[in-house]
């Protein structure tokens, strides 16, 4: 109801909006002037509000910085957060002083050049020298930009070597949550299979893959030790997610159908972290994304990060998929319906309708 009224009091405030231009136009025609011609009171007037302008719009964007920049995130918690930062700082520091100039230039010529009917303007068809330069300038800054970034991007999206010894975690997408799970000791994911979800078992594990026997899987939040490479695994279930660490300066799409990779060093434990940020309640926190649906929002994640023997502890506390002398507990499957989990013809198909 509340809408309608609104909607209504615009459209009628419009109307008497019309309304009023018309009988000003018509009182200006009995004037015997013409309303559409701009006089040179008008022009003037106009000129005179371009710095005005120029001045509030400055002061608006020095007023947002300083009372949102508290929003902004604190230090990288991840070593290669702080090339990504700085990455952002070099932009910054590129862009500002351009944007700052062109913008006083822009309103100071509107102003100094407001029309004035004594005034010829002068004719300039074409200059190679300006056009070179405002070609091979930006090319330049650019190119140099786009480099920096696809290197740090390389870095990130490389695999974990063995003699990294990275920690080995599958972030699971779906609609509406996340699961980790850990390799293990033999550092390798079982088979996973989207025909195998049943159940308690929604990662569809294959729990004919011996070499999932060991994996944990955790819900809820998820450990890293500080200063040991994490690799990540990213898949999606269902819809196409993005795994979020913003504290870690990490985002990575999760595409079902397929895999994807990211990996950090985590630098500064959570502890530390409530310190530097001068609150207790502080958490890292793993998000997606990608509005993925309905309860997007609800899809979220603590991350602990502490020292080695911390997670070493809480990892032993996590009970693995399978005991190695298990019988398997879920679904048996035959053979020739096990598909590769990192693609299978169901997940192509919803990959291929993404598309
Ligand atoms: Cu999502």
């Amino acid at each position: 109801m509340l809408d309608l009224l609104i909607i209504v009091s615009v459209v009628l405030g419009i109307i008497a909006l019309a309304q009023l231009i018309k009988v000003l136009d018509l009182a200006s025609q009995a004037r015997g002037e013409n309303s559409w011609e701009n006089t040179d009171k008008d022009n003037k007037a106009q000129a005179r509000l371009m710095p005005v302008f120029l001045v509030v719009y400055f002061a608006s964007i020095i007023y947002q910085m300083v009372a949102w920049g508290k929003y902004l995130l604190p230090v990288s918690a991840s070593a290669h957060g702080e090339t990504i930062d700085n990455l952002m700082i070099t932009s910054w520091i590129v862009i500002f002083p351009v944007f700052i100039l062109t913008h006083i230039l822009l309103f100071y010529f509107a102003w100094k050049y407001s029309y004035d009917k004594n005034r010829k303007a002068e004719f300039f068809p074409h200059s190679n020298k300006l056009e070179l330069l405002w070609t091979i300038v930006p090319t330049v800054v650019l190119s140099i930009l786009i480099l920096y970034g696809l290197n740090t991007w390389n870095n990130i999206t490389t695999p974990a070597s063995e003699e990294d010894d990275a920690v080995l975690i599958e972030l699971y997408a779906y609609q509406f949550g996340w699961i980790a799970r850990y390799a293990g000791e033999d550092r390798e994911f079982g088979d996973a299979n989207v025909r195998l979800i049943e159940g308690v078992n929604a990662l569809g594990m294959d729990s004919t893959d011996s070499r999932g026997w060991d994996d944990k899987i955790v819900r809820a939040e998820f450990h890293l030790p500080v200063n040991r490479p994490v690799q990540f695994i990213f898949r999606a279930q269902d819809v196409i997610h993005s795994a979020y660490m913003p504290h870690f300066r990490a985002q990575m799409n999760c595409v079902p159908g397929m895999t994807t990779r990211f990996g950090y060093t985590p630098t500064i434990t959570t502890s530390e972290m409530k310190g530097i940020t001068q609150n207790d309640e502080f958490n890292y926190i793993l998000l997606c994304n990608k509005i993925c649906g309905a309860a997007h929002y609800n899809m979220q994640m603590d991350i602990i990060v502490e020292s080695e023997a911390e997670y070493e502890t809480w990892l032993a506390e996590q009970k693995v998929f399978l005991p190695m002398d298990g019988t398997p507990k879920v679904k048996e499957v035959a053979p020739e319906e096990v598909v590769d989990s990192t693609f299978t013809e169901a997940e192509e198909m919803t990959t291929a309708s993404i598309n």
